[in-house]
Parts: C-alpha cells; sequence; structure tokens
C-alpha cells in the first residue's frame, strides 16, 4: 500500500507520468518505442491533459510486469539443473529441459517461464569465468544490468568468481539469493568417508556459504541448501516459498525502476514541447515591446518571460509548490535541495537569468526596440529551458533513490 502511495504521489508530480505498459523485456527496445509513441501522440493531441489521462487509464498495470531472474555462477554448479527442477521437469528428453551436463553446456542466455508465476522468466545463464566467458567480458555479455533479481548457484567451494559475483551483484542493489546446490554429493561423501553425520554437514556447510557471502557483500544474508534432484530436500521448498513471497515487492522495484526511464523519456518529451514555444513567445515579446511606450515595454517583455519560466517549472514539476512537497517526502528541508553542491539550480539562477535579462533588456529596447531584444530572450528562454530541465532530472534521480531505498 505504501508502495503504492509512493507510485501515485511520484505520479502526480511529474504530471502523472510514471505507467509502464506492457515491457515485456526491460531491453525490449520496440515496445519502449511503442509506449514512448503513445505518450508522444497524447501528448501532441491535447497536452499534459491528455496526456495524464492516457498514463491514468494504465494505472495499475505493474502487476503484469514480466520479471527476468538470473541464475548466474560458475559452470557447472548446477545452474541448469536447478531451472529444471524449479520447473519440474525431470525428463531429459523434454522439449524444454534446460540441457545439463559435465561439460559447458550453455553458451547464451536461454529464457524459461516459471510454470506458475507467470510473469517470472528464468534466465539460464552461462558460467562465468570459462575461456569463452572470462570475467572481463563476462558482464557485458549478459547484460547484467536487465535482470530483475538473481539466484546465484554455486557448488563444492566458494570459489574466486563466486566472490567477484557477489560484489559485482551486491553493488547493483538488486534481490539476490545464494544456493549451494549438490548438498546430497557433500552429505554422502561426508558420512561414507569420514563419518559425518548429515546435520553437522549442512550446518557446516551453512555457516562457511554464510561467512563467504557475508564477507564479499558485507550484508547477513540468508542462504539456501538445495539437491536439485530431490527439491523435497533441504531448503528447496523454503527458497521458492521466499522468492514466492518476495515476489510482489521485486515487482514493483522493477516496475518503479523502468518508470524511473519512462519519466526521464517524458521529460525529454516536455522539454522538446516547451523548446517550440521559446520562438512564439520571444515573438509575442517583441511585439508587445514595439507596440508600447519605452517603460512600460521593459515591464510588459520581463512579464512575459517570467512568466514562461514559471510555466517551465509547473511542466516540469519543480514549482516552488511541488518542490515543498518532494521535501516532506525525502524528509529533508527544502534548502538542502536547492543549496547541496549538487542541488537544484532553479530558484536560483532563473533569478538571476531574469535580472540579467531585465538588465540588458532594458538596454536593447531602450535603444533598439523590441524586435532587436527578440534574439536575446530567445537565448534566456533556451537557457532557462536546459536549467529547468535538468533540475526536474535530477529531483526525479532524487525519488528514484529513495524509493529504491524503502524497496
Ligand atoms: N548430485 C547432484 N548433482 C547435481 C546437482 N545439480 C547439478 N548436478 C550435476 O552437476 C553437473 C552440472 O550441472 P548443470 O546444471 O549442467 O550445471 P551448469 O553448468 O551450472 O548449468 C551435472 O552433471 C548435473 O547432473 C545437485 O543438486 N545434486
Ligand atoms: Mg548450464
Amino acid at each position: 500500500m505504501f508502495i503504492l502511495k509512493i507510485c501515485i504521489y511520484k505520479f502526480k508530480l511529474n504530471n502523472n507520468t510514471y505507467i509502464k505498459k506492457k515491457f515485456a523485456l526491460q531491453d525490449s527496445t520496440k515496445e519502449y518505442e511503442a509506449i514512448i509513441k503513445v505518450l508522444q501522440n497524447a501528448y501532441r493531441k491535447g497536452g499534459t491533459k491528455c496526456l495524464t489521462k492516457e498514463l491514468n487509464s494504465q494505472m495499475g498495470e505493474w502487476k503484469k510486469t514480466i520479471i527476468r531472474v538470473a541464475v548466474i555462477g560458475v559452470s557447472g554448479s548446477g545452474k541448469s539443473s536447478f531451472i529444471n527442477a524449479m520447473r519440474g521437469i525431470k525428463d531429459p528428453k523434454h522439449k524444454d529441459f534446460a540441457a545439463v551436463g559435465v561439460n559447458e553446456c550453455t553458451s547464451e542466455v536461454t529464457e524459461y517461464p516459471h510454470p506458475t508465476h507467470k510473469n517470472l522468466i528464468l534466465c539460464d545463464l552461462p558460467g562465468v569465468g570459462t575461456p569463452r566467458f572470462p570475467q572481463d567480458k563476462y558482464l557485458k555479455a549478459v547484460k547484467i544490468d536487465t535482470y530483475d533479481f538473481f539466484i546465484v548457484i554455486t557448488h563444492i567451494r566458494f570459489y574466486e568468481n563466486d566472490a567477484w559475483l557477489a560484489s559485482e551483484i551486491s553493488e547493483r542493489k538488486k534481490h539476490v539469493y545464494f544456493v549451494r546446490a549438490k548438498v546430497d554429493q557433500d552429505v554422502r561423501q561426508s558420512l561414507e568417508h569420514h563419518g559425518i553425520p548429515a546435520d553437522e554437514t549442512k550446518k557446516t556447510l551453512r555457516e562457511y556459504m554464510q561467512k563467504n557471502v557475508l564477507d564479499c557483500t558485507k550484508k547477513e544474508t540468508t542462504v539456501f541448501l538445495v539437491n536439485n534432484y530431490n527439491t523435497r530436500e533441504y531448503d528447496f521448498g523454503r527458497l521458492t516459498q521466499t522468492i514466492s513471497e518476495d515476489l510482489p515487492l521485486i515487482t514493483k522495484k522493477a516496475f518503479i525502476l523502468s518508470l524511473s526511464t519512462i519519466t526521464s523519456e517524458v521529460l525529454k518529451l516536455k522539454k522538446d514541447m516547451l523548446e517550440k514555444r521559446i520562438f512564439v513567445v520571444a515573438k509575442g515579446s517583441a511585439i508587445a515591446g514595439t507596440e508600447l511606450i519605452s517603460k512600460l515595454r521593459i515591464k510588459v517583455n520581463h512579464e512575459i518571460l517570467q512568466e514562461e519560466v514559471a510555466f517551465y517549472k509547473t511542466q516540469f514539476g519543480i514549482d516552488e509548490h511541488t518542490l515543498k512537497t518532494v521535501c516532506s517526502f525525502l524528509d529533508i528541508h527544502l534548502d538542502e535541495l536547492l543549496t547541496s553542491k549538487d542541488g537544484l539550480y532553479t530558484m536560483f539562477s532563473s533569478s538571476i537569468m531574469a535580472l540579467i535579462n531585465f538588465v540588458f533588456g532594458q538596454l536593447v529596447l531602450r535603444f533598439f526596440g523590441g524586435i532587436a531584444a527578440e534574439p536575446f530572450c530567445r537565448r534566456s528562454l533556451r537557457h532557462i529551458l536546459n536549467i529547468t530541465y535538468n533540475d526536474a532530472l535530477y529531483v526525479n534521480n532524487k525519488l528514484y533513490e529513495k524509493v529504491q531505498n524503502i524497496c
């Protein structure tokens, strides 16, 4: 509910531009372009009002968001076997059986839909650290940033490649589950060769995994011990249960992530539209300048520009009223947002620009009249538009960071 409130809040903030529609895959550019086109058409047809309506009609789409989980780990750790186990496919002749073997079987990312969670796609990734996929090429080759969460499969020891993956993934701040496969083998061998009881082997394995994961991620994390050939054994049931429970949260997070990208697109769209107004506004201000007597025309010219700047701010959702609401959500004071090193520029810059504009405009208008002041108006407006746009992106990022931390 809280997340939904945030969504609605963010939605209001930028003229309700936070809706993702039918993004089957995050890197599916065609669908992405399609949604941007729909938004563009809506905006062209009826401006912000129409755009808002279009986006509103799609509220609640987050449940349909497709979630891609990367099943990742070193070659031979049991990734493909784990996917088969998750999907309940035991027969190697089954058409959807993920190839399993002692050799490296997976050379590219293969996607398998989950049988019950229809919007969950299990991605079988090639093993890391093989001659074909050394560390330095791996992350790019598997498009690591396109997954919504990760299941790291390990076996035998927690290898250097496992440690590297764990820290790379934890940097990305996405959900991750650490799995130790082939526990059946360890239990059997420890008992047969060393007489160690099953419970003791499991305890040792768990502690060993937990310590290694903690060292890499600096976070206490639950680890799951599994046998891919018997899902009733060890932690397999607990793992699937945990994923099912976490899934709504992961979906919302993925949804918000993609919304942030759409928001940036819509802000860009607005900027393009506002840019087209510059010519008209500058002309209008020049015409006013030529029609009126000297003192009055300076005042009118100045007012037209100020009004336009205020319009930019409301269009981008960074007018004072909205910013105050943003600050109360971010739990900071407005001054903090305005004065932080990388903070907002608009409030100051637009007033400085207005002042410069006023002084220069006054001179130009006095000596040369309104028409001469037109290019000057255009340049000032373009400058202010750029600053306002960058500030809007900044606020969007701040909100996105906050929401991401809450998730
Ligand atoms: N005993 C046992 N063997 C497993 C388990 N998981 C995988 N294997 C075996 O480990 C080998 C590599 O498995 P595979 O799924 O192909 O690993 P991948 O390279 O990570 O996809 C195969 O011979 C599997 O049969 C498990 O949980 N228990
Ligand atoms: Mg495989």
